[in-house]
């Protein structure tokens, strides 16, 4: 009944992993299916013990049923969803747990990102029903499970949510907290911050409260203090009564203590200036597409510490949890951003779509707002901001971003080249992207330190915002070599960027606060005349070996970090491989 059935790994795109052309661009339902045997333990006593099944990320709109029952929809690609399956796997004698996602890439005008479904009907040309999918954004469609599924089980009272902001002042760091408890209104919570090393430094119970720390180590950013993403551990214990019994639920959350705040000119992070020396990166590699890969992770952040980036942007997506809790780990600056890329038709601004975005910006928060990397939300990247419905529309999801976390800035990924923008006035941050000398000016490096110039200056001079210049770059194809530079060599890439970097160097000292390169490493698009297998912007290769430009970019980060007035004098450009312990287990 259901068609031909493979074997079909979790996480990973499906895209790629056979020799089938159709799959690759297959755009409709997809089912995957499993049975799995559950512990009798978490059957046995339905009054005590909750069971849920959650997916770290399915793309784009998904079902879901356990023995046949739907258990939950999603719709988006790159966040979590879960649902207690309590009822229905204590309700039969089995421990059998026959897990169904049924899962569907269709983009529509929409979703986020949008895209949209083009019949050609024209039957000298294409056979009957053809019809291809459009996006307007320049990453490969990738779909499938890619992010890990588990089964976990609660008591059934139960920890559902925890807010922690941080703020210090003297000698005192304050941990704030509010505990979310779902299932009974009975309970009682108890709450001690750890330190790394186990010792206890604060305790408090309730479901709101505040704690405070003396002589706390604060989160750092890496390259800005010798001991960076310094994490305390919160655990917060809750106990209750439930069917005759004593429940317990436990919750550990890394907390960092630290502060942002953003001036007319300067991005601060514990009260000093910080300068984002970062990347943009994807999420993306050869055969698994867009799956959650533990070595393919591990090697990026070796990579990004190599170049001695501080920081990176979730281009244009929200990343894996996994790598969210290496950067709060390692002190990785991140601009979390949203899955809003490729808005270019007035049909991606109406309320359907405006509505959905909400909820996007609502599920990001609750997922990563306890997160001291995250000192920025990034609601859009390039959108068409220059249409009359962006205005209201960008109003509106700035606005309930701040409603939500009023403890971080906000920023909109703004082309330096569209007219008029209606996301900048809200911003707390002017992100501005602009590749002059590639897709203007092809081939004459000459105009790249005026035009870029000229950006800033008519940007800063509009907005009085401080401006990070959030994407810029060219495509090299690893190996392609020519002198004087050209388009598309290994020289001309190098090229591209030190005329970029001089005067980022004057505007510094002004009000650029920060840096990102596109891209950090190749990546896969769709198929079109101007992509050669994929975007090839990368300063890495696909397989993350370093282009020309990588060391140009490692010399130039290096030297900021040196330079910076904050960094701690120890810190030099070679010894970043004495790597602290690790925080996690993997
Ligand atoms: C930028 C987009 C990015 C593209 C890049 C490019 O934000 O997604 O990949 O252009 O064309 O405008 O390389």
């Amino acid at each position: 009944q259901s068609g031909p059935v493979i074997d079909m790994p979790v996480p990973a795109s499906f895209n790629e992993l056979t020799q089938d052309p159709n799959l690759r661009q297959y755009v409709g339902w997809v089912w995957y299916e499993r049975e799995v045997l559950l512990p009798r333990s978490w059957l046995l006593n339905a009054l005590t013990t909750r069971v849920v099944l959650r997916v770290g990320s399915a793309h784009y709109y998904t079902i879901v049923w356990v023995n046949g029952v739907q258990v939950t929809e999603h719709e988006g690609g790159h966040l979590p969803f879960e649902a207690d399956i309590s009822r229905i796997v204590q309700a039969g004698p089995g421990a059998l747990c026959r897990i169904t996602v049924a899962l569907n890439n269709t983009l529509t005008p929409h979703t986020l990102p949008p895209g949209a479904i083009q019949f050609l009907a024209d039957e000298s040309k294409y056979p009957k029903g053809y019809f291809v999918q459009n996006t307007k954004f320049d990453f490969f469609n990738y779909a499938g499970i890619h992010r890990p599924v588990v089964l976990y089980t609660t008591p059934t009272v139960y920890i559902d949510d925890i807010t922690v902001t941080t703020a210090w002042t003297g000698n005192i760091g304050v941990v704030r907290y509010q505990v979310l408890v779902a299932g009974s209104t009975h309970y009682s919570l108890s709450l001690s911050l750890r330190e790394k090393e186990g010792k206890v430094v604060a305790t408090g119970n309730g479901t709101v409260g505040e704690l405070k720390v003396v002589d706390p180590k604060l989160w750092w950013p890496y390259l800005m203090h010798e001991n960076p993403g310094y994490l305390y551990y919160l655990e917060v214990t809750l106990l209750a009564q439930a069917g005759g019994e004593s429940l317990e639920d436990l919750y550990t959350l890394p907390v960092g203590i630290r502060t942002v705040h953003v001036t007319r000119s300067q991005f601060l992070i514990n009260g000093k200036p910080f300068y984002f020396h970062g990347v943009n990166k994807h999420e993306d590699a050869d055969i698994r597409g867009k799956g959650l890969d533990w070595s393919l992770i591990v090697k990026d952040f070796n990579l990004l510490r190599w170049l001695g980036a501080n920081s990176f942007r979730t281009s244009h997506y929200p990343y894996a949890e996994e790598i969210m809790d290496l950067c709060d780990a390692y002190g990785i600056v991140v601009i979390d951003e949203c899955p809003a890329v490729g808005m270019r038709d007035q049909e991606n601004f109406g309320n359907k779509s405006l509505a959905h975005h909400l909820t996007v910006m609502e599920e990001l928060i609750r997922r990563d707002k306890n997160r001291p990397s995250v000192v920025m939300w990034s609601v859009a990247n390039e959108p068409a901001s220059e249409l009359t419905p962006a205005a209201y529309y960008f109003k509106t999801v700035i606005a309930h971003t701040k409603a939500i976390d009023p403890s971080r800035p906000v920023t909109f990924v703004s082309n330096a080249n569209y007219a008029h923008d209606h996301g900048a006035p809200y911003v707390d941050v002017i992100c501005v992207n602009s590749y002059f000398s590639w897709y203007h000016d092809s081939g004459h490096l000459e105009v790249i330190q005026l035009q870029l110039n000229t950006q800033f200056e008519n940007w800063y001079e509009t907005y009085q915002k401080p401006i990070i210049q959030s994407e810029y770059g060219a495509d090299s194809i690893a190996g392609l070599h020519n002198d004087p530079p050209l388009m598309f060599s290994e020289e001309y890439h190098k090229a591209v960027l030190q005329k970029y970097h001089s005067v980022f160097d004057k505007k510094r000292k002004e009000y650029v606060i920060g840096e990102l390169i596109w891209n950090f490493a190749d990546f896969m698009t769709a198929q079109a005349v101007i992509r050669v297998l994929g975007n090839k912007k990368g300063i890495f290769t696909r397989q993350r070996q370093p282009k020309a430009a990588a060391f140009i970019l490692r010399d130039r980060y290096w030297k900021l970090a040196n330079e910076s007035s904050c960094i701690h004098p120890t810190v030099k450009y070679y010894n970043f491989y004495v790597l602290k312990e690790s925080p996690f287990p993997f």
